[in-house]
């Protein structure tokens, strides 16, 4: 932490002579209305970075539904009013995704650039995602998940051997062992080869057990990196980064067995589409584990958490996933064997549904970023326009949606069926102002850069929950537990971290 304040330090002091040279930006005429902040070139950032919501509310206040900040050098224009946000996520033509997103990946994970104008690769990534990620790709993601799930959970050494009797573990901590094995074994496969000797085995868990380790250190200054930090003055992170590319070169990738479609058909078009060297293929693989972790962990941390401290929840999920597991003639005294739940059965939680996507409502941060391709006039829902210049970037919040009054009643409370109707299905119509919203729910981000993980990583934690409540006993270790602060250090980028993490205790059922 003093690393970072110090290099802060040193930031705020070479912004404030580049601010010299370079001024501030003056308000024309049409224009959204600018705040400059206080300090040179960081403007507003540090204000934005204690709270964002706060600060950003207050601003709306004062501004009205669209205004713009100077963050660290770059001039933002934040739209706060819902009924407008389609303007700008249906606005292709306009408004350009690549060049923030790629430019991001490229310098927090050093690959080279995706982005088909500078000529490294022709392949199509979001096709490659929508492919491997979604529609006939989620059976066997579901599958393998479910596997390795269990072995985790039932049969591996990632939890203490003596599970009937009560454990006490951390929920973040638990979450972040079990489903960062599970995921990165689903994703990468495994290296076992004909024999599966314990000497196998034990490297292949320790090859987990750094890779998680290395991914822990490396995640701990993204927000950094993204903040435009060289890497380079992250000596231990940096290392972490390389430790994990150094796995997933294609020597070492092509002795796994059981890998996902989505690095194994990467891998290929690695080759016939690009012209990367090693490093930046392994690098690029390295990006997508992060992808695949760094926001799955904390959404799955605060499911359970909110899940178990709500005993409602848990009386209703459990029934539910009871129910679905009887009229499937399962059972869940299965040590030896496995459950095996399809995509259908897992459709049929609409309650887990809810107790996730309220747990991600309460703790999801990701900005959604467009940048203008050309001088432009923005039209908002109220009828009112805006000039827009080439280069600007226009933000959405969707905290603003999460934590609004009018759209969600209490809205720093945890409701686990507020996305359930009165027939206890879905519920996927909100007002404002009597008014039905197009987008009130918005931790994947938005249009074209919507997460393509989205599904699995839903099915992934459900996969998870519903297993939790089939084999164990669990309950907070304070039943009285405050709910821990979000961590506001990622907003922006993502599912927030808790400040500090919350015991509970768990023990396998007693009929198994
Ligand atoms: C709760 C879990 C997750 C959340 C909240 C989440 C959220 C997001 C968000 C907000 C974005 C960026 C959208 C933007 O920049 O506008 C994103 C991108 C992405 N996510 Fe997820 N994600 C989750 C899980 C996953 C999983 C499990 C995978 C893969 C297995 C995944 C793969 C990706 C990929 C590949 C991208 C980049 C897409 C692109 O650049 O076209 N995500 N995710
Ligand atoms: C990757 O494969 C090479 C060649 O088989 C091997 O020498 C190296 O140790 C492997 N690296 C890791 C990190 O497993
Ligand atoms: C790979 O998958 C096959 C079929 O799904 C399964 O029989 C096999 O045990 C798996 N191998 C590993 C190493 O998990
Ligand atoms: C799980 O169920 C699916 C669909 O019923 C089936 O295709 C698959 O083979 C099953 N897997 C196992 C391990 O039983
Ligand atoms: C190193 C590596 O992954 N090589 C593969 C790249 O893709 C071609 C097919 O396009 C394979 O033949 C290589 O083995």
């Amino acid at each position: 932490m003093i690393s970072i304040a110090l290099i802060w330090g040193v930031v705020v002091a070479l912004c404030s002579i580049l601010w010299l040279a370079l001024g501030i930006r003056r308000r024309q005429l049409g224009e959204p209305p600018v705040e400059n902040g206080f300090i040179p070139y960081l403007g507003c950032a540090l204000q934005f970075g204690a709270n964002p919501l706060q600060f950003l509310r207050s601003r709306q206040k004062k501004h009205g539904h669209i205004f713009t900040c100077k963050i660290a050098g770059q001039y933002i224009h934040f739209l706060c009013d819902p009924f407008s946000y389609h303007s700008v996520i249906r606005q292709g033509r306009h408004l350009d995704w690549m060049k923030f997103h790629f430019a991001t990946s490229a310098k927090a994970f050093g690959h080279d650039s995706f982005d088909p104008r500078h000529g490294h690769t022709t392949e199509n990534l979001h096709h490659t995602f929508l492919k491997t990620l979604q529609g006939g790709a989620l059976p066997s993601l579901i599958e393998t998940m479910m596997g390795h799930l269990q072995d985790v959970l039932l049969k591996s050494d990632t939890l203490s051997h003596s599970k009937d009797q009560w454990q006490v573990d951390g929920i973040f901590a638990f979450c972040y062992k079990v489903m960062f094995e599970s995921g990165y074994l689903t994703l990468f496969g495994k290296e076992l080869g004909e024999d599966k000797s314990q000497a196998r085995q034990s490297a292949q868990k320790a090859l987990v057990l750094n890779a998680l380790e290395n991914f822990k250190e490396f995640d701990k200054i993204f927000p950094a990196l993204v903040a435009g930090l060289p890497i380079h003055v992250f000596k231990s992170a940096y290392s972490a980064r390389e430790n994990l590319a150094k796995t997933m070169y294609a020597e070492n990738l092509s002795k796994r067995q059981n890998m996902s479609d989505l690095i194994s058909m990467r891998m290929i078009l690695n080759d016939s589409l690009s012209t990367f060297n090693d490093v930046s293929k392994a690098r690029t693989h390295v990006a997508l584990l992060w992808a695949s972790q760094a926001n799955t962990l904390p959404a799955t941390f605060w499911s359970l958490f909110y899940m178990i401290r709500s005993p409602d929840a848990m009386k209703a999920a459990q029934q539910e996933v009871q129910k679905v597991l009887e009229e499937s003639g399962l059972t869940t005294n299965l040590r030896d064997s496995t459950l095996n739940l399809t995509r259908d059965q897992l459709d049929k939680l609409p309650i887990m549904d809810s107790i996730i996507k309220e747990a991600m409502r309460l703790s999801s941060a990701s900005l959604n970023v467009r940048i203008a391709k050309e001088n432009f006039l923005l039209q908002l829902d109220n009828q009112e326009a805006y000039h827009i210049r080439k280069d600007d970037v226009i933000a959405l919040y969707p905290p603003l949606l999460h934590y609004d009054p009018e759209i969600y009643e209490d809205p720093y409370e945890y409701k686990f069926d507020r996305f359930l109707d009165n027939k206890g299905q879905e519920k996927n119509i909100f007002y404002r102002n009597g008014r039905r919203l197009r987008y009130f729910y918005m931790p994947f981000g938005s249009g074209v850069t919507k997460c393509p993980g989205r599904f699995f990583a839903v099915y992934e934690i459900k996969q998870f929950l519903t297993l939790m409540l089939s084999f164990f006993d669990m309950e907070l270790l304070d039943p009285a537990a405050r709910v821990p602060p979000l961590d506001q250090s990622r907003a922006g980028l993502g599912v927030l971290q808790p400040t500090y993490d919350v015991d509970f205790r768990y023990k396998l059922k007693a009929d198994h």
